[in-house]
């Protein structure tokens, strides 16, 4: 959704001085401008699955699943379509509204595997729930064939700010990304696109990269920020947790930035304490991952996001188009 008044001019000093203000004033503003756009205390649940497991040939460097690096993640082929729409059913039976689908390629190849991607999107949209895949780079063609199977999301990271790039990544350009991104807008796909915090990035990567994100033509309708997850081989097994007032200030001024966008508390939930995920969600993060497992990793259980939601009074944020149970647009 754009509606006239999101601005696509953003400067980096602009995103510094929002993301530098004190804690409470940021947290504020956020909040407010939050209530504008969004229904207060509604967030999205969305539960992901490794469609794809393992031997990536690319080399991002925070990455289980890259083949260059060894992390213990068991390589694994192309589920088959029964077994995801089990997870799809199980998912959605949880409470979950959307179905993210994750495959470690470098890009999306037509023929049978495309082929049974599209039948995963046609078998859970049928299911009622919005569906989400991120399968790497994309052709013009092979977006509109995810359009035509009735995706809803694609997800596509930029990861970092375009300086930091090539320090955790070098086997694709930040280029490529950004072309991935307008194929699928000309489908007419919206788009999931975020990025990580916590790889030796500055402060002002940070900045850099959400308005990145934000001076896209549209922004992305949703937005995740994920801590690293350390993964134990990788390059960046060793770097330490982000603090948590960190994750705060950076989805704060993705808030503000993307006032329109669903801003994702993504990987990185089970380092966080019940008080510091509500604190995210105070200054502006109105979706999560719910599930046990992101792709190869953990994620909090959830019985205790059950209660945690419970707790803070916080309600799932069923899309429009699935409120009267109808498939998803
Ligand atoms: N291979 C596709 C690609 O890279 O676009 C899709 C799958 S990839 C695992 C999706 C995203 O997961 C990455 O862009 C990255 O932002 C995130 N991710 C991967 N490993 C992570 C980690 N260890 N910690 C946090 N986020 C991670
Ligand atoms: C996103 O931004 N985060 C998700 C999803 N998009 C695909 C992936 C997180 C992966 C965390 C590491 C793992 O479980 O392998
Ligand atoms: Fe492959 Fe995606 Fe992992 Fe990079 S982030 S190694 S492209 S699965």
């Amino acid at each position: 959704m754009d509606t006239g008044i999101l601005r696509h001019d953003w400067t980096p000093a602009e995103a510094r001085a929002l993301h530098d203000l004190p804690l409470t004033e940021l947290v504020f503003r956020a909040q407010s401008v939050h209530r504008r756009f969004h229904v207060a205390n509604e967030v999205q649940l969305c539960t992901l699955l490794s469609i794809k497991t393992g031997g990536c040939p690319e080399d991002c460097a925070y990455c289980p699943q890259s083949a260059h690096y060894e992390a213990g993640v068991d390589k694994e082929p192309l589920l088959e379509l029964d077994k995801v729409l089990a997870a799809a059913r199980e998912a959605k039976a949880a409470g979950a509204t959307r179905f993210c689908m994750g495959a470690a390629w470098r890009e999306a190849r037509d023929g049978e595997s495309f082929d049974r991607v599209c039948d995963m999107i046609r078998g859970v949209s049928d299911l009622g729930m919005e569906t989400c895949v991120t399968l790497g780079m994309l052709t013009a063609s092979q977006a509109a064939r995810l359009k035509s199977a009735g995706l809803v999301a694609y997800n596509h990271n930029l990861d970092t700010s375009r300086e930091y790039y090539g320090k955790i990544i070098t086997t694709r350009s930040y280029d490529e990304r950004l072309e991935t991104l307008r194929h699928v807008r000309q489908a007419g796909i919206t788009i999931c696109c975020g990025g990580i915090i916590g790889m030796g990035e500055s402060i002002d990567d940070r900045c850099a990269m959400l308005v990145e994100l934000a001076n896209l033509a549209v922004h992305p309708e949703s937005v995740p920020i994920n801590a690293l997850v350390t993964a134990p081989g990788t390059p960046l097994a060793d770097r330490p947790p982000v603090e948590p007032f960190e994750f705060v200030r950076v989805i704060a001024t993705a808030r503000l930035l993307m006032p329109a966008s669903l801003v994702r508390l993504s990987a990185g939930r089970t380092g966080l304490s019940d008080e510091a995920q509500a604190l995210c969600m105070l200054a502006g993060a109105n979706s999560i991952f719910f599930g046990e497992k992101l792709l190869t990793t953990g994620n909090p259980d959830c019985d205790h996001d059950r209660e945690l939601l419970g707790a803070l009074g916080v309600e799932s944020l069923v899309p429009s188009h699935l409120r009267s149970g109808d498939r998803a647009a």
